[in-house]
């Protein structure tokens, strides 16, 4: 197999200036999310213009990430659910009573509206569901590409939860009409998927060095893995939101469809994404816990 460093996803590096990005995220149901929204927060590299929320009981998503990004000093950075739906899960409670008054525009009309005020600028990175992304490019079918990069947790190529299992990716299948919509869309596109996030899982001692930094932020993310009670954090989010501007990735320039399960599968014909296929997980943990253990 091929992997090369550059091609369409690869040679992400930033350059002096932080990276603006959009972040769209399911928080409150895998805890890789707080992870990933702490790593936005307090990751010198990017600038996390706003974030969105995306799945089920957005609003209470949304409160789950006011709280922890207030927790991180990104009190400044809007953040827009899809809808006013709330529910309860161990992790969306801890927030239940953080105050948070939900901005005007839904998570759809706020991603059209920022791309549109800098075109070619922003980077989209989703964690979620791609459903606000599909309702967005309903709002501007050009949305695509209008952005500078759009970077998917999803999906997986080679293998996905376990060998010789064709289960398809969780947020693949939660909107498969989406994320069909949203591989169509014209963006440069990088999937981030299980062939690699699986492999980066936080357990000893990179656990114990978040234990030992005592930041608000980083006993929030123990507090949350606590809740979600499931053992090791797999970090499939925050590896996706690193693709930005780290290089812990091999990639491969595929082309790929969506089936109607959710599959994200090699089809012939001219690259349309560069894949993630190969991970450098230790010396990402390493360095996952080197940034958010910053002071
Ligand atoms: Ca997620």
């Amino acid at each position: 197999m091929l992997l090369v460093a550059g091609g369409i996803g690869g040679g992400l590096l930033t350059g002096p200036e932080p990276l603006p990005i959009l972040l769209d995220t399911d928080a409150g149901d895998d805890v890789d999310d707080a992870y990933a929204l702490v790593l936005a927060a307090r990751w010198p590299a990017v600038k996390l213009e706003a974030v969105s929320t995306v799945f089920g009981p957005t609003l209470s998503r949304a409160r789950l990430a006011r709280k922890l990004l207030d927790l991180c000093g990104a009190q400044t950075v809007p953040i827009f659910p899809a809808n006013h739906a709330e529910g309860h899960t161990p992790q969306l409670d801890w927030a239940a009573a953080y105050p948070f008054a939900p901005p005007a525009e839904t998570a759809p009309q706020a991603l059209v509206r920022l791309v549109n005020e800098r075109p070619g600028e922003l980077t989209l990175v989703t964690i979620g569901a791609l459903s606000n992304v599909a309702q967005a490019l309903d709002l501007d079918p050009h949305l695509g590409r209008k952005l500078k990069r759009l970077v998917v947790m999803g999906g997986w190529v080679y293998q996905g939860y376990a060998a010789g299992e064709q289960r398809p990716e969780w947020n693949i299948r939660c909107d498969v009409a989406a994320a069909q919509r949203v591989l169509a869309c014209g963006a440069p596109l990088t999937m981030v998927g299980l062939d690699v996030t699986r492999r980066v899982r936080l357990q000893e001692p990179w656990l114990e060095r978040l234990r030992q930094a005592g930041h608000p932020w980083t006993q929030a993310l123990l507090e949350l893995t606590a809740r979600w009670g499931h053992g090791v954090p797999v970090l499939h989010d925050p590896l996706a939101l690193s693709c930005v501007g780290a290089q812990f990735c091999r990639w491969q320039d595929l082309r790929l469809e969506i089936d109607a399960a959710g599959l994200t599968k090699p089809v012939p014909g001219p690259p349309n994404v560069s894949v993630a296929l190969e991970v450098e997980a230790e010396a990402f943990l390493d360095w996952y816990c080197a940034t958010v253990t910053r002071p």
